[in-house]
């Protein structure tokens, strides 16, 4: 059995839209109200996906939801063509697109029971996300239905989960036992903290971890003020490096005390507050970018457009290449639909390290096969939406069938 790394982007869906509705999440609520462009996004992200394949990375995809979210709307008693403007935005959104929220996942080589763990997030903060897991779980349950994964419900909505956009692992190679890491929010100044130490807690009993190799951390309130509303916003880790803002934990100096006790071979690259402000990562996105080992072994950072644009941030990228640090290139790829409701190259996508062999080969591509999914979302696809017009019968009507096209293209139409 060989274990690699997958990403699974979420693709995103036909009803994508700016509603504003992610408080403390500052690009939603800048852009609230913009037009969006659907077929762009969706567009967007199959090229991110193309760009990792030509990394020779192996690559899955998660299919949009229903929206309207019909089933949730009935639970309130109300309908698509009945619900208030605000209820029929949160029905509306298409945010389950951040695949790095969908679950937790705990790699076969640190559970117990020698399987891959995978824990839907309940989302439970945002009105909008709160009704996502049910769809999540029942994809995951298709794409993971082998004996080699354990696909849990999500934890009891008490205690806020927003999957592995807080949830960290170092290890020698993806294949080898790691040390999971747990973020939890307590403060967040204006804004909500999303994680609850609690969910994490429960997690890591749930999947079988072992105590000695797992950390629970707490992401500090001035990121949290500041915009970094999922620890992936201020951190990102593959295999033996940590590449984090240096203003991202609070209690920085024990956690990586502890960590270098339980792996000894962390790389912890640091970006410090003098070099790159706290305002200027959270707005360049430079951490919510993909830290990736492609064949040849260069670590490898898959950063937004944004980031370029970013000039403390482009200047901390090209002095850390020439000074031959741990991130050995970048890579840049433009995700400007996403990222203008807060969502970068990682909030897209979540890894799963696992034998390809035991996914659902629906849920895997290659290029011809994004080829083929571009040409149902160019078709299909609505090229604008404002926010005024979500209500519109005829754009629910062609949100339901874009959906309903692209699933047939993948043989998943029992996920209709
Ligand atoms: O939960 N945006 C998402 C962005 C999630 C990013 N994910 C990670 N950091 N991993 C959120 O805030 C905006 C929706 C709107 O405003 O319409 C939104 O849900």
């Amino acid at each position: 059995m060989s274990l690699v790394e997958i990403n699974f982007d979420g693709i995103v869906g036909p009803s994508h839209n700016y509603g504003g509705l992610s408080l403390g999440n500052l690009a939603s609520a800048r852009n609230f109200g913009a037009v969006s462009k659907p077929r762009a996004a969706a567009l967007q992200g199959l090229e991110k996906m193309r760009s990792n394949l030509r990394l020779g990375l192996p690559q899955g995809i998660f299919m949009p939801q229903p929206r309207p979210a019909r089933a949730w709307l009935a639970e309130l008693g109300t309908t698509p063509e009945e619900a208030s403007p605000a209820l029929l935005a949160n029905a509306m959104s298409a945010s389950a697109m951040w695949a790095a929220n969908a679950a937790t996942v705990s790699p076969a080589p640190d559970t117990a029971d020698g399987r891959t763990h995978l824990t839907v997030a309940n989302l439970r903060t945002m009105v909008h996300r709160s009704h996502e897991w049910h769809a999540t779980l029942a994809q995951l349950r298709v794409a993971f239905a082998a004996d080699a994964y354990r696909v849990h419900g999500p934890v009891p909505p008490t205690f806020g989960d927003e999957g592995a956009a807080n949830h960290m692992r170092l290890c020698a190679r993806h294949g080898e036992p790691g040390v999971e890491v747990f973020v939890f929010g307590i403060a967040g100044g204006p804004f909500p903290a999303r994680q609850h130490v609690e969910a994490g807690r429960a997690i890591a009993r749930l999947h079988g971890l072992d105590p000695e190799r797992t950390l629970f951390v707490q992401q500090s309130e001035e990121a949290i003020a500041a915009g970094a509303f999922h620890n992936d916003v201020v951190a990102v880790a593959n295999e033996r490096v940590l590449f984090a803002h240096e203003l991202a934990f609070a209690d920085k100096e024990a956690f990586l005390a502890s960590l270098e006790t339980r792996f000894p071979e962390l790389d912890y690259v640091e970006v410090s507050a003098a070099e790159v402000s706290l305002e200027d990562a959270i707005r360049s996105y430079l951490f919510n970018a993909q830290l990736v080992t492609p064949p040849d072994g260069r670590t490898t950072l898959v950063v937004p457009e944004e980031a370029r644009e970013t000039p403390a941030v482009w200047d901390w990228l090209q002095r850390h290449l020439a000074g031959n640090g741990a991130i050995r290139d970048v890579r840049v790829v433009d995700v400007r639909q996403s990222m203008a409701n807060g969502g970068g190259p990682a909030c897209l996508r979540l890894r799963v390290v696992c034998d390809p062999a035991t996914v659902d080969p629906r849920f895997l591509v290659d290029e011809a096969k994004l080829d083929r999914l571009g040409e149902v979302i160019a078709r299909t696809w609505p090229e604008e939406i404002a926010v005024e017009d979500l209500g519109s019968a005829s754009l629910i009507r062609d949100i339901e069938a874009a959906r309903a096209a692209l699933l047939e293209a993948c043989g998943l139409g029992e996920l209709a």
